[in-house]
């Protein structure tokens, strides 16, 4: 795997991270690791290749633990089934996680979201809605027939893959909330408690963690509800019991365990925009000619083969989803 081997730009969402953390966060002391072989290290160790089989497959299970598991694996999408692309393996995408609330380190996510119940789950609808209401897991899961789509998966930090999620679309989640006809946009916002979530004792995020679509880019066909992955519901280090799942944008607009929706007339702000606003839009539709301000996004890297490859806009989705943008909504 040539990746294990070269020494990258560090790449990362948060820009305060620095290498004693990450290296704290791996279980190592400062000694014995020069500073030029840690990215490179960090970024080839995709965790699963240091595990055996057994230890894997704990990252596999669902946080509902067996709830629902009548539901999946759910049918193939016919639209969605095929990516011009090798499928990503359930043992890297599983052990190769961002999910802040447990740890900036990606490849610990799964280990410490390890045996985190995401059960009961409640998810809260409110601002201009015909009328507040609350949504349980059971009728989150029997709203609409589940299926299987394939996606692309680009996070903002140049890393990605190709992966199977389970879901409907999103705009069905959204007709059952019933938005007034003034609301145009929908705000997500995700799990706070602190005390199961580690992460969430770091005072430089301003959790919890919400982000928010335009009211038509939600409604988009490709926007998912998500609720497994690989033909079962999700463990807990991608987001369960369900996220949105949004195949154009970078990972960051795909916020995982979300307990409320809220459809608003202005524009929300989002997690990533308010901490760290030069660097994270609105938008953030995936853009090869657009540079972050600290690194380029031309390229990518796949997770599974550790291979680059040219970014595609709007992550290959250029034909279903351009259509919804004027020129400056980048
Ligand atoms: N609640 C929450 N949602 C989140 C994040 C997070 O830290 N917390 N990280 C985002 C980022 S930056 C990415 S790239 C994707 C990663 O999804 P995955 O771990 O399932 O691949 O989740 C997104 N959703
Ligand atoms: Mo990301």
């Amino acid at each position: 795997m040539d990746h294990l081997n070269k020494p990258e730009q560090e790449i990362s969402e948060s820009n305060y991270l620095n290498r004693r953390d990450i290296l704290r966060g791996l279980g190592y002391g400062a000694a014995g690791l020069t500073a030029l072989s840690v990215p490179g290290f960090l970024r080839g160790m995709s965790g699963s290749l240091l595990l055996d089989d057994e230890a894997v497959k704990e990252a596999f299970k669902p946080a509902i633990g067996d709830l629902h598991s009548d539901l999946f694996p759910a049918k193939k999408s016919e639209a969605y089934s095929i990516v011009p692309r090798t499928l990503t393996e359930e043992k890297v995408a599983s052990t190769y996680n961002n999910f802040y609330e447990f740890t900036t380190v990606k490849n610990r996510v799964w280990q410490m979201a390890k045996g985190f119940k995401a059960t009961p789950w409640k998810i809260d609808v409110g601002g201009a809605v015909e009328k507040e209401f609350t949504l349980d897991l059971e009728d989150l899961l029997k709203l609409a027939p589940l299926e299987e789509r394939t996606y692309r998966f680009r996070c903002v930090e140049t890393w990605a893959m190709q992966v199977p999620w389970t879901g409907y679309p999103l705009s069905k989640l959204i007709d059952r909330c019933k938005p007034l006809g003034k609301a145009k946009y929908i705000k997500f916002i995700s799990i706070l408690d602190k005390d199961r979530l580690p992460g969430q004792s770091d005072p430089q995020w301003p959790w919890p963690y919400f982000e928010a679509l335009r009211l038509d880019e939600a409604r988009h066909d490709l926007a998912m509800v998500c609720v497994g992955i690989f033909g079962h519901a999700l463990p807990m280090q991608f987001g369960a019991p369900w996220r949105v799942i949004v195949p154009w944008k970078y990972g960051y607009k795909s916020p995982k365990s979300i307990v409320r929706i809220e459809f608003t007339e202005e524009k929300p702000s989002t997690f990533w925009n308010s901490a760290i606003p030069n660097e994270y839009g609105f938008y953030s539709n995936v853009d090869p000619s657009k540079p972050h301000p600290r690194w380029s996004q031309a390229m990518e890297r796949d997770i599974g083969t550790g291979k680059r490859r040219p970014t595609l806009l709007y992550n290959g989705y250029a034909e279903q989803v351009a259509s919804l943008y004027k020129g400056d909504e980048h």
